[in-house]
C-alpha cells in the first residue's frame, strides 16, 4: 500500500500531472481602474486568440473570485453569462477561431479586503498583492503564470500618486482633486506580477545608469514622515543592480524602478515588474529604529526582489509547482550577494542555522514536502522553507558539482534560451546537462523526494591510506515511504593532529547508498573535516570524540566547520546532560572559552559560536535519539549551560565588553554589526553575574536600536527590564515597526509558565491589531518561538493560539495558515501534550467555514497522528 496525504483525498487538490497549456493566448491587456474604497470599477479589455499549442475545443475559462460582474462583451457584443464561485466559462461555440477581444466590467471592494490579496487598502492607501492567485480578485482573467501578456493600465482616483508596472505614459491632476495616470509595461508578464498603488505618498529618489547606458529613475515611496528612513534600502538597491550586472550579466530593463512601503502585508515583499511592494518593516530603517539584523534583512530582501526581475519575471514559472525555479534560484542569488557584501563564512553559518531551524524542522514533521511538490490545495501554503531555502541549497549543490565556470555558462544559456518564457525544472536542469554533458537525472530526485538525508561516516587508517565510508539514508515522509539514494557532494578536508591542514578540500560525490573514498600517502592518521561549508543539506551523523571536535573548533581552515565543531560540542553536551549521561560541560568550556578570548578572531564569528543551540533544536536532537523532549528540562539545561559559560568567562567579560565599546557613529556594515553582536552576547552573560547592572546601564546609554534591543533582551532574560519596557513604549508608541519589537520581545523572553499570560494580556493592549500581520506575528510568532513557554504543560498556549488562529482565519486565511505551523512538531512530544495539541487541531478543523488555507494545513498536521 502506498501512503497518502490528506490533500490526495481533497476534491480541491491540484496536480502537477494535470498540467495542460491554456486554451488561449493573451496578446494584450488594457485595464482601467476607477478607484473607490467600496466600489472600485475595473474595466478589462483582453486581446486574445486560440492557443495553437493547446488541443481544442477552445472553451474559455477565466478565473474570478469575489467580483461583481457588470458587463461582458465579446468583440463588442454583449454576452449574458453568469459567473460561478470561482470564475466564468465562455462556451466554445460562442468563440471565434481567430483573434478576438473580450471586455469585462466588474466592481470590487478594496476597503473590505482584509485577506490582503488582490486590491486592498492599508492606512488609506490602495495596493495589490497578486502572487499567487490574487489577480482573480481584481478581474476575470486566466490567472496562471504561463499566460504572459503585455499590460497597459489607466488609473483614475483622488490620490496624488498613482503607480503601476512598466513605464509611465501620462499623468494628470485636475483642480477638482481627480487624478489620472497611464502606465505601459513593454515586457509580457503573468498576472501575478501585476501591481497597482495609489495614495498620498512621498518619494526618496535616486538614479542608476546601467552598464549599457540606460538611465533609470529609482524611487522608494513611503508615507509622509518616513522619507528619512529610506537611504539604506536605496543604497542596497543600487548595490544589487550593480552586482547583478557584474556577477550574472543581468541589466535592468525599464526607465523606472519603484518600491513602495506598505504597513499591512502578508509577507516580506513582492517582485511586481518595475513596482516592488514591500512590507514597510523591510524598507524603513534608521540607526535609531532598526537593528543590525533589520539592516541586513532589508539589504537581502531588496536584493532578492530586484534579482527576481530576471529570475522570476523575465523567466517565470510554467505553473506553481515550479515555484522553486524562481524562489530557490533567487534565494541563492541573494545569499551570494549578501556574502559578497559582508562575510561569506558568517553568512553561510547564518543561512545554515536558518535552514536547520525552519527547513529541517519542516522536513522532519507532518508538513514535509518535496522542493517541487506534486499536489496542493492552496498554493500559498507552499511558499515554504523547503521551496525557498532547500531550493537554494539545490542550486548551491549544482554549482559545486559542475564547478563555477560551468555554472556561469549554464546560467547564460538559461537566460538566453528561456527569456520571455514560463519554464520548468526540466528546462533548468537541461541547460546544465547541455553545458556539461552530465546526466542529472539522479540529481533531479532532490526536487521530487522530501526529507533530509542522513549521512553516516566511518573511517579507517592503514599504511598511509585514510578511508572514509559514507552511507546515506533518508527517513520516510508523508506520502513517500521509500526514498532512493541522492547525489550528495561532500566537501572533505583533512587536518593533522597538530591542527595543520594535511589535505585541502576535496569534493566526494556520493551517489550510492554506501560508498568509500580514499586519501593516500599520509604519514599520520588525519582528523577529517566533513561537509565543509555545509556542502549539502543533510544531517551528518558521526560519533566523534570531544578532542576531535575541540581540534576542529580551534584549527579548521574552514570557518563553517569551526563553527560546526563548536555547535556540535554544545549540542552533545546539552543532550548528554538532558539524558543523564556524564557531564561534558567542562570539555565544552575548555574548547569554547579560548575561542571567545581570541581577539584576533572575527567578532561576528565569536558571537555566532557563543549562541547556544536553540531549545527547538535540542528538542529535535533528543527526538532523533528516541528521547521524548521535556521543554521545561531543556530550558533549564540551556540556562545552566549559560550560567556556567558566564562563570567561566567572569574575569574576561569586563575587558572584552570594554574592548568592543564603540563611540563612533552607527554604520550598518558587517564589521560594526559583528562587534555589536558579540557585545550583545557578552552583555547577556554579564547580566547573569551582575544582576543586570551592566545591561541597565547599556540601555540608558544606547543611542541605536541594536544596542537598545541587546540591553533590553539581556534584562528581560534575567527577569528584569519592566521600567525599561515602559520607557521604550513611551518613546516609540507611534511607530508601528518599532512597537512590534516591544510586543515580540516580551513574549520571546517570557519565562516558562508566563508566556500564555503575557501573550493574552498583550492581545488586550490597545495597540494590538488583528488585521495587521506584522503585529499578529510579533505576538504569536514570538509565542511559538518561545519553546518552553509555548509548550507549557497545561496547554494554555495551544488554546490561546488556536483561538486566535480561528479569529484571524475569518479575516486573513493566508497569515493564519502560516502561523499554524507552530503546531507542526507535535508528534515529537509526550502523550499528554500530543493529546492537547491534537484537540486544538481537531477543534480548528471542525470549525464551520474554515478557509481552504487553514484547513489544508491543519488536515496535513493531523494526518501525522
Ligand atoms: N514572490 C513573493 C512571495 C509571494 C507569496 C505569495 N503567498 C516574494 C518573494 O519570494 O520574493
Ligand atoms: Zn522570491
Amino acid at each position: 500500500m502506498t501512503a497518502t496525504t490528506p490533500s490526495e483525498h481533497d476534491p480541491r487538490t491540484v496536480w502537477l500531472s494535470d498540467y495542460r497549456p491554456f486554451s488561449h493566448l493573451v496578446d494584450r491587456v488594457e485595464l482601467t481602474f476607477r478607484l473607490s474604497p467600496l466600489r472600485t470599477k475595473v474595466a478589462a479589455r483582453l486581446h486574445m486568440r486560440p492557443n495553437p499549442a493547446a488541443p481544442g475545443p477552445h472553451v474559455l475559462r477565466l478565473d474570478g473570485e469575489e467580483l461583481r460582474l457588470i458587463s461582458l462583451k465579446l468583440d463588442g457584443a454583449l454576452l449574458d453569462l453568469t459567473p460561478d464561485e470561482t470564475g466564468l466559462t465562455i462556451p466554445g461555440d460562442l468563440l471565434p477561431d481567430a483573434p478576438f477581444t473580450l471586455e469585462t466590467l466588474v466592481e470590487i471592494d478594496p476597503a473590505e479586503n482584509t485577506a490582503l490579496e488582490g486590491l486592498y487598502m492599508s492606512n488609506g492607501m490602495y495596493c495589490t498583492q497578486c502572487e499567487a492567485q490574487g489577480f482573480r480578485k481584481i478581474t476575470f482573467y486566466p490567472d496562471r503564470p504561463d499566460v504572459m501578456a503585455r499590460f497597459s493600465v489607466v488609473i483614475e482616483g483622488e490620490a496624488p500618486v498613482l503607480l503601476s508596472n512598466g513605464n509611465p505614459v501620462a499623468g494628470t491632476a485636475g483642480a477638482d482633486g481627480q487624478t489620472r495616470a497611464e502606465w505601459d509595461d513593454p515586457w509580457p508578464k503573468p498576472a501575478y506580477l501585476f501591481a497597482l498603488v495609489a495614495g498620498d505618498l512621498v518619494a526618496h529618489r535616486d538614479r542608476f545608469t546601467t552598464k549599457s547606458g540606460r538611465d533609470v529613475d529609482l524611487a522608494i515611496w513611503v508615507r509622509q514622515g518616513d522619507q528619512d528612513r529610506c537611504a539604506w534600502a536605496m543604497d542596497s538597491l543600487i548595490r544589487s543592480m550593480k552586482w547583478d550586472e557584474e556577477v550574472y550579466g543581468r541589466e535592468y530593463d525599464l526607465d523606472i524602478f519603484n518600491i513602495v512601503a506598505v504597513d499591512d502585508f502578508n509577507m516580506g515583499a513582492m517582485e511586481n515588474k518595475g513596482l516592488n511592494i514591500f512590507n514597510s518593516k523591510f524598507v524603513l530603517a534608521s540607526p535609531e529604529t532598526a537593528t543590525d539584523d533589520d539592516f541586513a534583512r532589508i539589504e537581502a530582501i531588496i536584493a532578492h526582489e530586484y534579482f527576481h526581475n530576471w529570475t522570476g519575471n523575465r523567466i517565470t514559472c510554467r505553473d506553481w509547482f515550479q515555484l522553486c525555479l524562481k524562489e530557490g534560484l533567487t534565494v541563492f542569488r541573494d545569499q551570494q550577494f549578501s556574502g559578497d557584501m559582508r562575510s561569506h563564512a558568517v553568512k553561510r553559518i547564518e543561512d545554515v542555522a536558518l535552514l536547520r531551524a525552519r527547513q529541517f524542522r519542516e522536513d522532519q514533521g507532518p508538513l514535509a514536502h518535496p522542493v517541487r511538490p506534486e499536489s496542493f490545495v492552496e498554493i500559498n501554503n507552499f511558499y515554504t522553507a523547503t521551496v525557498y531555502e532547500k531550493g537554494a541549497e539545490l542550486i548551491r549543490m549544482l554549482k559545486v558539482l559542475v564547478g563555477d565556470q560551468a555554472y556561469a555558462k549554464a546560467l547564460d544559456l538559461y537566460f538566453s534560451r528561456h527569456d520571455g518564457h514560463a519554464a520548468t525544472i526540466e528546462d533548468w536542469l537541461r541547460v546544465f546537462e547541455d553545458v556539461t554533458g552530465q546526466d542529472l537525472s539522479q540529481f533531479k530526485r532532490w526536487y521530487s523526494e522530501a526529507g533530509t538525508p542522513r549521512l553516516q561516516v566511518s573511517d579507517s587508517f592503514e599504511n598511509g591510506t585514510y578511508r572514509l565510508v559514507l552511507r546515506q539514508h533518508t527517513p520516510p515522509t508523508p506520502g513517500q515511504p521509500v526514498k532512493s539514494p541522492k547525489v550528495i557532494p561532500v566537501a572533505v578536508g583533512l587536518l593533522a593532529q597538530d591542527g595543520s591542514e594535511l589535505h585541502p578540500t576535496r569534493i566526494l560525490t556520493l551517489t550510492e547508498a554506501e560508498q568509500s573514498f580514499e586519501f593516500t600517502g599520509l604519514n599520520e592518521r588525519p582528523v577529517p573535516s566533513i561537509l565543509r561549508g555545509f556542502s549539502a543539506p543533510v544531517v551528518l551523523e558521526r560519533e566523534t570524540s570531544v578532542t576531535e571536535r575541540a581540534l576542529l573548533l580551534a584549527h579548521d581552515s574552514d570557518l563553517f566547520n569551526r563553527y560546526e565543531a563548536g555547535r556540535s560540542l554544545a549540542r552533545e553536551m546539552l543532550v548528554a546532560s538532558l539524558s543523564g549521561r556524564p557531564d561534558l560541560q567542562e570539555a565544552w568550556l575548555d574548547a569554547l572559552v579560548p575561542v571567545i578570548r581570541d581577539v584576533d578572531l572575527d567578532p561576528a564569528f565569536r558571537a555566532l559560536i557563543l549562541r547556544l543551540p536553540g531549545e527547538d533544536d535540542l528538542a529535535q536532537a533528543l527526538a532523533d535519539r528516541g528521547i521524548t523532549p521535556d521543554p521545561a528540562a531543556i530550558y533549564l539545561a540551556r540556562r545552566s549551560a549559560g550560567d556556567a559559560l558566564a562563570a567561566a568567562l567572569a574575569r574576561d567579560l569586563p575587558g572584552l565588553l570594554a574592548g568592543l565599546q564603540d563611540n563612533r557613529p552607527f554604520v550598518p556594515d558587517a564589521a560594526g554589526a559583528g562587534r555589536r553582536a558579540l557585545h550583545a552576547a557578552l552583555l547577556a552573560l554579564q547580566s547573569r553575574l551582575d544582576g543586570g547592572q551592566a545591561a541597565a546601564a547599556a540601555f540608558a546609554a544606547a543611542d541605536n536600536m541594536s544596542a537598545t534591543i541587546a540591553a533590553l533582551t539581556a534584562l528581560l532574560d534575567n527577569g528584569q527590564g519592566q521600567a525599561e519596557l515602559t520607557a521604550f513604549a513611551g518613546k516609540w508608541q507611534a511607530d508601528r515597526n518599532v512597537m512590534d519589537k516591544w510586543f515580540m520581545l516580551q513574549i520571546a523572553c517570557a519565562a516558562p509558565g508566563k508566556a500564555a499570560e503575557i501573550a493574552d494580556a498583550l492581545t488586550g493592549n490597545a495597540d494590538f491589531d488583528l488585521k495587521n500581520p506584522n503585529r499578529f506575528r510579533a505576538v504569536f510568532g514570538a509565542l511559538a518561538a518561545n519553546h518552553a513557554g509555548f509548550h507549557q504543560a497545561d496547554g494554555a498556549c495551544y488554546r490561546l493560539l488556536a483561538d486566535w488562529l480561528l479569529r484571524l482565519d475569518t479575516l486573513n486565511p493566508q497569515t493564519a495558515a502560516r502561523i499554524s505551523t507552530a503546531f507542526e512538531t507535535w508528534p515529537r512530544y509526550d502523550a499528554a501534550r500530543q493529546a492537547l495539541i491534537r484537540a486544538e487541531l481537531t477543534r480548528i478543523s471542525a470549525t464551520p467555514g474554515l478557509s481552504r488555507d487553514l484547513s489544508e494545513m491543519v488536515g496535513r498536521m493531523l494526518a501525522a497522528g
